[in-house]
């Protein structure tokens, strides 16, 4: 079957495009809209054409499997120009995305008309690339610079009524595409038709404006290429004539197709497609997510009812007493509150978000729960008697799931009348906010269990990444083996300050010690504290010393770094110099490039390690894990996948 096919509704033609799953522009597709262009033209009984796309989306950009391989004709910008130069105008019906190369073609039509439920956006920055096929050129002229520079520097789409009030569309349908699309063909015939795209004029800015854009790009973009080369097109489209800056496009973006940061973030992107699917639950269907329940509603378990409430899943929030559940409930109001302070949520819509929170100490209130997520303290004795409770006041078929960070699920798990319902979901902190999800399950843990916890992550928007069973599951390990790497520098002589320094030049927005004074010493300390407590060795770390001293962070006024009252600037204390004095042994000297190689050496070496031993099943989750969990810069791909590179750039 061809990928593109020609039908008729009277003198109008409709080209229907059919390239499952999102209509990506592979050759096939380029040469089928290329022939039927021709077609169209040679055809003197047609006088417009509607360009739509079956399946769930329009044409959802260039197809990224094709980026490694040479560029076969017909070029994607040759065909765009190719659809505006035809002679009878053609109107792009949107549903879905129009993303990339797709909303690129659809700028090539004369018209754009949509669903209200569609998008139209350029996500190519996130791709490490900038648009290729006429993006940076042909969108100011829709929509003017400035809401050019907005969505081509971010890649973030828009829905398609801000894309009508900008400009990018010309109408918006409730339903009935394509009826509502010939129509509003048949209907444009009868006026006169405007410019193509390409012969409308741009306004350009001063240089002002390019300055203060350019700073506010390159802080968004946090060591990323793409938006800045970006913002570069964009002002060569606003002072060039239209060939010129379609030339300096096509060159940028041939450029940077090669770079090491568009090889990472297209890993990244199939890394985030694999993850969600695991190949045994292809066929296993999850259980109805309609109602939920989470106990314990402190940072976690606020922060996981504010998730569930996003995704509008009605929650049962249940605290140990009173005092605890009108804490947990302000809490939680508290998230909302702020949200709508951020412009993210109206008043009205955090109302809602509240009335579907019932608030109780009562475990009865859980009877209808199909999840219930447990986040109290971690302590092994309490969510055993958690599990007790819940084992009693919920439905035998309800998902039972822990959030604990470090406990073994298996001892949570232990006398359950149906393990086989149990599960690990990990949250990250703000739980509301941080994508990564990891899910533990337990040996008993049914395919349908397992399934669900998945099905939850997508409805939630979150990345779910499976973790067998460890201390510290995944990301948590790692980060012990980052944190004690980072120590043995200092034990080395590396200053604790050059050390940051080092993290954030490779693109985390803190370095190890800085992130610790932010978040607390004293949770870490306590973990360790609480395996000796059991009799096992944990060998005393420098952060165990400085804790012991009373330094526990930024709330202490101090942890590794002193803090003046109120500042949050780190300063390198010479009380810890003092306190550490005994330990640091060595003069060592490194780079602040060698000083990144190596502690993600250690990253990637624990995610080795990790594989090995079957706890990740893909070096692709152990990437999405640092980048979506603990900030690792997502246009260096991951710890294994710029491990990988470090590894063959010392042996190469
Ligand atoms: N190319 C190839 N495969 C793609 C693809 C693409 N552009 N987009 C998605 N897929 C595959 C994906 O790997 C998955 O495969 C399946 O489709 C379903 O995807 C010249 C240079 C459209 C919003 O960045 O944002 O145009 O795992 O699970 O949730 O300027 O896909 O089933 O085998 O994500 O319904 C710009 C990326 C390219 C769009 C649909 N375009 N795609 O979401 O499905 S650069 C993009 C999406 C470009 C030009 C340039 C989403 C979606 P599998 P999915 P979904
Ligand atoms: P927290 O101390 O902020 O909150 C725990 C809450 O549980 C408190 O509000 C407490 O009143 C409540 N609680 C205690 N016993 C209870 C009981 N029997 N019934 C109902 N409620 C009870 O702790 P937190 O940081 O939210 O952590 C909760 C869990 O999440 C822990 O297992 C922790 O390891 C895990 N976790 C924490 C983080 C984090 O960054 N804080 C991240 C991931 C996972």
């Amino acid at each position: 079957m061809s990928v593109v096919s020609i039908s008729r509704d009277g003198d109008i033609a409709i080209v229907t495009v059919d390239n499952p799953p999102v209509n990506a522009l592979s050759q096939a597709l380029r040469q089928g809209l290329w022939d039927a262009a021709a077609t169209l033209d040679a055809d003197p009984s047609v006088r417009a054409v509607v360009l739509i796309c079956a399946g769930r989306t329009f044409i959802a950009g260039a197809d990224v499997t094709e980026f490694g391989k040479p560029p076969l004709e017909p070029h994607l910008p040759d065909l765009v120009d190719r659809i505006e130069g035809a002679e009878k105008p053609w109107t792009a019906a949107i549903h879905g995305s129009a993303l990339g190369g797709g909303f690129e073609v659809a700028m090539g039509c004369r018209f754009r008309v949509a669903l209200d439920s569609a998008s139209v956006g350029l996500p190519e920055v996130t791709l490490g690339i900038v648009p290729g096929a006429s993006g940076t050129v042909r969108t100011p002229r829709l929509a003017g610079i400035e809401a050019a520079v907005d969505l081509v520097t971010s890649g973030k789409p828009v829905r398609a009524a801000k894309a009508l009030s900008l400009g990018l569309i010309d109408a918006v349908f409730a339903s009935d595409l394509q009826a509502n699309a010939v129509a509003f063909a048949r209907d444009a015939l009868t006026c006169d038709l405007p410019p193509p795209v390409s012969a409308r004029p741009v306004a350009a800015p001063d240089a002002a404006f390019w300055d203060s854009r350019s700073q506010a790009v390159a802080k968004a973009a946090k060591g990323a290429d793409a938006p800045l080369r970006a913002l570069g097109c964009l002002r060569k489209a606003a002072e060039a004539p239209f060939a010129e800056a379609m030339a300096f496009e096509r060159q940028t973006f041939l450029d940077l197709r090669g770079s090491d940061q568009a090889a990472a973030l297209r890993h990244v992107f199939f890394a985030e497609r694999a993850a969600p699917r695991p190949a045994h639950l292809r066929d296993v269907d999850p259980l109805p997510l309609r109602r939920a329940g989470v106990v314990g509603g402190g940072t976690m378990g606020a922060g996981i009812a504010a998730a569930l409430r996003d995704a509008g899943i009605p929650v049962t929030l249940i605290e140990r007493d009173g005092q605890a559940l009108a804490r947990g409930t302000a809490t939680l109001r508290g998230i909302f509150e702020n949200a709508v302070k951020r412009g993210k949520l109206s008043d009205a819509q955090a109302r809602d978000r509240m009335a579907g929170v019932t608030a109780t100490t009562d475990h009865a209130a859980l009877a209808d729960a199909d999840l219930v997520i447990e986040a109290v303290f971690e302590d092994i004795a309490v969510k055993r008697a958690v599990f007790d409770r819940l084992a009693r006041a919920c439905r035998p078929d309800a998902v039972l799931a822990t959030n604990t960070s470090y406990l073994d699920p298996r001892l949570i798990a232990n006398g359950l009348p149906h393990p086989d319902r149990f599960i690990g979901l990990h949250f990250f902190s703000p739980a509301n906010v941080m994508r990564l999800l990891e899910i533990v399950p337990v040996p008993e843990t049914s395919d349908r269990t397992l399934a669900t916890g998945f099905a939850l992550a997508r409805l939630l928007n979150k990345i779910p990444v499976q973790s067998g069973i460890c201390e510290g599951f995944i990301g948590n390990r790692i980060l012990k083996r980052y944190r004690a790497s980072a120590e043995a520098l200092v034990c080395q002589g590396i200053a604790i300050a050059d050390i940051d320094a080092a993290m954030r030049g490779y693109g985390f927005a803190m370095g190890p010690f800085e992130a610790q004074d932010l978040g607390g010493l004293d949770i870490a300390f306590l973990q360790r504290e609480g395996a000796r407590a059991a009799g096992r060795t944990v060998p005393e770390t420098l952060g165990d010393i400085l804790v012991r001293a009373g330094r526990k962070g930024q709330k202490t006024g101090g942890g590794w770094y002193d803090y003046a009252p109120g500042e949050r600037r780190p300063q390198p204390s010479a009380a810890v110099a003092d306190l550490l004095a005994d330990r640091i042994t060595g003069s060592a000297r490194m780079d602040r490039d060698s000083i990144a190689r190596h502690l993600i050496g250690e990253m990637a070496a624990e995610g080795q390690a990790i594989l090995d031993e079957g706890i990740a099943a893909r070096a692709s989750d152990i990437d999405l894990v640092e980048i979506h969990g603990y900030g690792f810069p997502r246009w260096r791909g991951g710890p294994m996948f710029a491990g990988a590179s470090l590894a063959s750039s010392r042996t190469g």
